[in-house]
């Protein structure tokens, strides 16, 4: 049984050797960048079981993926590697305040390849919680119809739907996004999303204003990303604002949004209170912050307790 299945795109990611305007960078390190992966990454350090669908090119990058992903222990059986279409890449731009700037090389998808048909009921019976994001969607119009056929999986198999935004505005206009976006609301069961996101979405982004409208949704259970300023929980018509957590050093925020998902996640699988499981993910964020690189700083589950003073941490 999978705690979580996810489908989406993985890119290998460039990591630049130096901060500073791109142009200027000289030395990138190879790495593993796909906001669904780094969630399933996520999801696996923290001790879930995870399972990935997708498509990577049949060339080096995609090997290096598939290999590294089995080697986080998460399902690759429902990946396959296509010919033709080679393997995305994203370029990042790091400046010295760990902000970042994103350059894909993604326009020949291997996902592309991956139709409705493929998707296998055997797995979505097998598994809890359907994570869904924003980003595959917005790859090619065509996703949609697998969203769709995913979700229908997910509704008549039982598994509870998450849903992360994650609006790429490299990838499609504020009015396409809305468009897409807005019709997979009314099946989500978990919300995951930054205020931004949902001003896009829905035109409003105070957490408490988003939370009312989406609700009456369906939506059960509304986590709303605001970054520095923590985020707020909703489930079972109790709300917490949940204070951030404050980062040593922000050396690269990417990837924070996908490990407090994994923390949110975590936190529902277990059945914890809504409090634990926001001061739960928000950690994480704040964890994953710290690390250059795209899933590099996921903790492990102990690693939280450790950052949450549970456990004591011994360094030698
Ligand atoms: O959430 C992090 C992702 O954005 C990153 O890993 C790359 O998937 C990516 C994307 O499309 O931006």
């Amino acid at each position: 049984m999978y705690d979580v299945i996810t489908i989406g795109e993985a890119m290998v990611t460039f990591n630049p050797g130096s901060t500073g305007p791109m142009k200027f960078v000289n030395t990138f390190e190879k790495k593993i960048g796909g906001a669904e992966l780094n969630l399933a990454i996520g999801c696996a350090r923290l001790g879930l079981k995870a399972g990935w669908i997708s498509r990577l090119g049949n060339d080096e990058f995609g090997r290096y993926i598939q290999t590294f992903t089995r080697g986080e222990g998460i399902d690759v059986s429902q990946v396959e590697l296509v010919d033709g279409y080679p393997t995305s890449l994203n370029f990042k731009e790091i400046m010295e305040d760990g902000s970042v700037r994103t350059f894909y090389y993604r326009d020949k998808s291997p996902t592309l390849t991956l139709t409705a048909d493929d998707l296998n009921e055997k797995y979505f019976k097998e598994a809890k919680i359907l994570h869904l994001t924003g980003i595959y969607p917005a790859i090619a119009p065509g996703n949609i119809a697998i969203v769709d056929q995913a979700i229908a999986l997910a509704k008549k198999h039982g598994l509870k739907i998450s849903f992360d935004p994650n609006i790429r505005l490299r990838m499609w206009t504020k009015d396409e996004a809305r468009a897409a976006l807005s019709r997979i609301l009314p099946d989500v069961d978990i919300l995951l999303a930054g205020d931004e996101e949902m001003d896009i979405i829905i035109g409003e982004s105070d957490p408490k204003a988003i939370i009312e409208k989406v609700k009456d949704l369906g939506i059960s259970y509304i986590a709303i990303k605001q970054g520095e300023k923590g985020s707020v929980g909703y489930h079972n018509g109790e709300m917490i604002e949940a204070a951030s957590v404050k980062a040593a050093k922000v050396v690269d925020t990417v990837g924070a949004g996908d490990g407090f998902n994994a923390g949110v996640l975590y936190g529902i699988t277990k059945g914890w209170p809504l409090e634990k499981t926001m001061n739960f993910a928000n950690t994480i964020g704040s964890m994953v912050v710290g690390v250059k690189g795209d899933n590099e700083g996921l903790p492990y589950y102990e690693d939280v307790q450790g950052r949450l003073g549970e456990i004591e941490r011994i360094e030698r």
